[in-house]
């Protein structure tokens, strides 16, 4: 079968330099040989793909932007691609991706003590460990500075009580990294480790979006964690918050693969299904007017996200940016799945194609890291200066 020839009307490629292209198109054939024949199948039995980790390690994919440790050093335009490819396959490779390099990896590389570093930053690249990110709780989601997880120090440890909800790959993960505050009321970062006393974790079921992904709950009771798992290096909301930015870029190449994947389906069926005077869809202009919707909204979007790219890679991509990038490509992936969807008919609702599959996962895509209105404030009170949410 030909491998997926991409969606570049603008001719972005060309913006691209060698290195980038070279591990998109790693990236692509991985997920046209490895992903795609598999994935329907993860999808409508709710399990995850354990089996690509090991060759997503080996890839280079986790931690694929940080330096040293292993890590492969590569662009933020060239992690974005492999994020963009990532999410073409389904959005819970790309969201197990997020997790483990921009969740887990990013905070340590940047808030840890050097002898969590060497412990941790290999075993997450090499995926001998997994990790999860436990910020949301029951009762604060888009407000994490209202949590009541609470770490109260007790000689050389301190001692977890809580409950963290919706966290990606909780279930399977080696270490948490776990929001809570301390006795002064700040917030703090501590590395639980599976099987710590007193942490237990569950599998949320019957989810109808990113049914291909590990999602749990964590809680803790009791769970005395020693202070040298405590990331020494931040402190505040600004520690998770900073995290989130790394992953919400991620979130943005990655919507745009996952349109892709909807656009090129429906653009293919509409050539060859028929209806009235024996005309290909396609040749219908109120069709047309979907598919041209489509191309244009995917080819901002890849103008966009390569431009926060770009200004990551000198330092200067604000949060307010990246908040842009998410809100905007998200959006766009899940219009496009809707109208994509449209064009096929009643053959858009079976997973015989993969777009109802992608509409329900970038559902989820929309509410986490930030919902869309979430992002909408924050850009709205960077240019008012004026914030709704106080
Ligand atoms: P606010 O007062 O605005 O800020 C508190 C401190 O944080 C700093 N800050 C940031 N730092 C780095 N990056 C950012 N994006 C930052 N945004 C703010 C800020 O400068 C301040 O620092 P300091 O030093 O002065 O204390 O905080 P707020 O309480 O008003 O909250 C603002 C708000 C609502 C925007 C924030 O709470 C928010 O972003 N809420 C959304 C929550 C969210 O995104 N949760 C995601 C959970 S993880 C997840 O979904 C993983 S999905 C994984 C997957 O499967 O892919
Ligand atoms: P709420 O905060 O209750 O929001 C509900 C609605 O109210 C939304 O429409 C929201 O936009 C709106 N709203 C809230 N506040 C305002 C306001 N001030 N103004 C206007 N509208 C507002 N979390 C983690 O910590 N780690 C993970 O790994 C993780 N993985 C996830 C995986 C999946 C599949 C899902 C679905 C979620 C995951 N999350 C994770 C949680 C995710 O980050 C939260 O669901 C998200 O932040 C929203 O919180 P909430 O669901 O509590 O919604």
């Amino acid at each position: 079968m030909p491998g997926f020839p991409g969606v570049d009307f603008l001719e972005v490629d060309s913006l691209l330099n060698d290195d980038e292209r070279l591990v998109r198109q790693t990236a692509r054939e991985f997920v046209d040989r490895e992903v795609l024949p598999i994935i329907e199948k993860h999808n409508r039995e709710a399990t995850f793909p354990l089996h690509l980790v090991p060759q997503m390690a080996e890839l280079g994919f986790f931690g694929a932007s940080l330096n040293g440790y292993g890590c492969a050093g590569m662009s933020n335009v060239a992690y974005g691609q492999v994020m963009q490819e990532l999410e073409r396959g389904d959005s819970g490779l790309r969201s197990f991706v997020s997790v483990q390099s921009a969740l887990v990896m990013y905070p340590i590389h940047a808030f840890g003590s050097p002898e969590q570093k060497e412990k941790w930053l290999p075993a997450l690249h090499s995926a001998k460990a997994v990790g999860c990110f436990g910020l949301t709780e029951p009762q604060f989601g888009s407000n994490p500075a209202g949590m009541l997880t609470r770490a109260v120090r007790r000689g050389r440890s301190y001692v977890l009580n809580g409950e963290k909800m919706w966290i990606t790959n909780g279930s399977r993960a080696d270490v948490a990294l776990v929001w809570a505050k301390t006795e002064d009321g700040r917030i703090r970062g501590f590395l639980v480790e599976k099987n710590t006393p007193g942490f237990k974790s569950w599998d949320v079921h019957g989810k109808l979006s990113l049914r291909a992904s590990i999602t749990s709950g964590l809680s803790f009771t009791d769970c005395e964690t020693p202070q040298e798992n405590l990331l020494p290096g931040v402190e505040g909301l600004r520690g998770p918050l900073s995290c989130l930015t790394q992953a919400r870029y991620g979130i943005g190449w990655g919507a745009i693969g996952a349109a892709m994947a909807c656009y090129q389906t429906a653009l293919e069926y509409a050539k060859t299904r028929r209806q009235f005077e024996n005309k290909p869809i396609a040749a219908h202009q109120l069709v047309q007017d979907k598919l041209v919707w489509m191309i244009t909204e995917i080819s901002k979007a890849q103008l966009m996200a390569l431009q926060v790219g770009r200004l990551k890679e000198e330092d200067r991509a604000a949060p307010e940016h990246v908040s842009m990038l998410k809100m905007n490509n998200v959006w766009m992936a899940l219009e496009t799945a809707r109208k994509a969807r449209d064009i096929l008919g009643a053959n858009g609702i079976v997973d015989d194609y993969c777009i109802m599959r992608h509409m329900n996962n970038l559902e989820s895509v929309s509410t986490y890291e930030g919902t869309h209105d979430i992002h909408r404030l924050i850009i709205g009170e960077h240019i008012t200066g004026l914030s709704a949410f106080v």
